[in-house]
């Protein structure tokens, strides 16, 4: 049997002491925020609807920071519930709010004001703050020439706090801001002369710079705002490290650029002058054969953005287009093809869209069904301007590299390769000039992107009409369809 003696006691006493405190000091910590959202299953996000951050295309939610925020919520394990603000006051005003979102990705720029309220994370893009003006108007060059113009800027944004402090330095500067508008409707009021000048970002310039053919930059007021994700102020850094990790991850996996390309990347690869040039077209020629790609489109069971989108690539709406070869007309049909097709005026555009509506239809039903339902447009697309033989033997080029002849990513590698002799020798179809179909079809899907960015699928019926282009994000609601609730959009 054994004696508790005194000094057993004591240790005894003071081991359980400590051990209480322990567990009381154990129960008593709170969860950390990122603790929190990995207990909900939840990351509760806070946006802007608008076609730089979040909107739905042909295929549901999409856009910039909708896209990134999804696989930093993928990252973590947990679903994504995204909420839109009407305006940025209100975003920052319920960041950090009970039950409220942990996070706010809407394209936002640190500054000294707004760092009182929120902690910012490292930054995911570089942008400038950029002066617009209409191209029929004198351009201003300096901050000065802004004296005098009738300018409207977002409030509570970025340039709301550059022109106040401009504003110190010439006091007749004259401005507005609005939180009633979106960037996108600074750019379109500036396109139709509305107001003289506006103040955005050049990554929304970059997106929007296809839509509004008459807006051009005068020069950029601020050349180094990154953006960054924020959380609310306080000590609690979990979420905020978690995060800098996932972007730094995101910078090195390419992720960022793909994005960064996919969403702001129409002027580099259109040049400004093809951008200015599309923009137009959109205005000026789509509104002519809309009706007809529309009624080809519903015959064979076709996006009518993807048949505009291939009028587009092939002739720029025209329906007397000829290439050198002697391919013509609006689809730009070969001779056999149209025949094939039953088309006997190449030049009609009706004619040949219909044709080129049901080529492309028979192409997709002929491509092997180990092509998958994603893919196999681009397959028929590549097909369309190169002939089945040629691609076949691309993809069995591919196959033979290891690659896989069913993913338009490895096959597209190797398209080029029926251009040079060494690889086309040992095909079947022989020579092609195999980089034509890889340029078609990035071309496509670029115009395709931006056609289904412009017309809404939810709003049947929607025209694109001259002055009144629907942009993303702004849906006008005609009257057919419920409009979006702004709230809370969760899925
Ligand atoms: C396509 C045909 C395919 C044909 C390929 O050529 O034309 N597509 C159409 O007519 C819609 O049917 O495949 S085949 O029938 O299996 O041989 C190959 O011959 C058209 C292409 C050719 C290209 N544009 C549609 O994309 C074109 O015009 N290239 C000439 C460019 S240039 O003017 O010489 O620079």
């Amino acid at each position: 049997m054994h004696l508790l003696t005194p000094s057993t006691i004591r240790t005894l006493l003071l081991c359980c002491a400590a051990g209480l405190l322990l567990a009381l000091n154990g129960c008593s910590k709170p969860p950390s925020t990122l603790e929190r959202i990995q207990e909900k299953g939840v990351l509760h996000v806070i946006t802007r609807n608008s076609p730089s951050t979040y909107f739905q295309d042909r295929n549901g939610d999409t856009g910039f920071e909708y896209e990134l925020v999804k696989h930093f919520a993928k990252q973590l394990g947990v679903e994504l519930k995204i909420e839109t603000a009407e305006n940025i006051d209100q975003l920052f005003s319920r960041l950090g709010a009970e039950d409220g979102p942990v996070l706010a990705a809407a394209g936002l720029v640190e500054s000294p004001a707004r760092l009182a309220h929120v902690r910012f994370s490292d930054p995911y893009l570089d942008v400038a703050a950029q002066v617009i003006y209409h191209h029929k108007s004198p351009r201003p060059k300096q901050a000065q020439h802004l004296v005098g113009k009738n300018l409207l800027a977002l409030k509570g944004s970025i340039h709301e706090d550059n022109l106040k402090a401009l504003k110190q330095e010439y006091p007749d500067l004259d401005y507005a801001v609005s939180d009633q508008v979106e960037s996108v409707d600074l750019l379109r009021m500036v396109d139709e002369q509305q107001i003289d000048l506006t103040l955005v970002n050049s990554n929304q310039v970059a997106m929007n710079q296809v839509y509004f053919p008459n807006i051009r930059v005068a020069f950029n007021l601020n050349d180094n705002l990154q953006q960054r994700w924020a959380i609310a102020a306080g000590d609690d850094i979990s979420l905020l490290n978690e995060i800098n990790r996932f972007l730094a991850n995101a910078k090195q996996s390419g992720l960022l650029q793909r994005l960064t390309e996919r969403y702001y990347g129409h002027v580099d690869t259109l040049g400004y002058v093809g951008a200015y040039a599309f923009a137009r077209h959109l205005q000026q020629r789509l509104p002519n054969y809309e009706a007809a790609f529309r009624d080809a489109a519903k015959e064979h069971a076709i996006d009518w953005r993807l048949l505009a989108a291939m009028g587009y690539q092939e002739s720029h709406w025209l329906p007397t287009a000829t290439s050198k070869t002697g391919v013509r007309g609006l689809m730009m049909l070969t001779q056999r093809t149209a025949q094939a097709m039953g088309v006997n005026d190449r030049l009609d555009p009706k004619q040949s869209i219909l044709g080129g509506a049901r080529y492309i239809a028979l192409l997709m039903s002929q491509l092997p069904s180990e092509i998958n339902a994603s893919d196999r447009i681009w397959f028929a697309l590549a097909a369309y301007n190169v002939g089945m033989g040629h691609l076949e033997d691309a993809r069995k080029l591919t196959a033979a590299e290891g690659l896989d002849p069913n993913a338009w990513l490895d096959v597209k590698t190797i398209l080029p390769r029926l251009a040079q002799k060494q690889w086309y020798s040992k095909t079947r179809y022989g020579y092609a000039r195999g980089g034509e179909p890889v340029h078609f079809v990035n071309n496509i899907r670029r115009y395709y992107d931006i056609l289904t960015w412009v017309t809404q699928p939810q709003i049947e019926g929607a025209h694109i009409t001259s002055g009144s282009t629907h942009v993303p994000g702004l849906q006008p609601n005609d009257g057919r369809t419920a409009p979006i609730d702004p709230a809370v959009i969760s899925q």
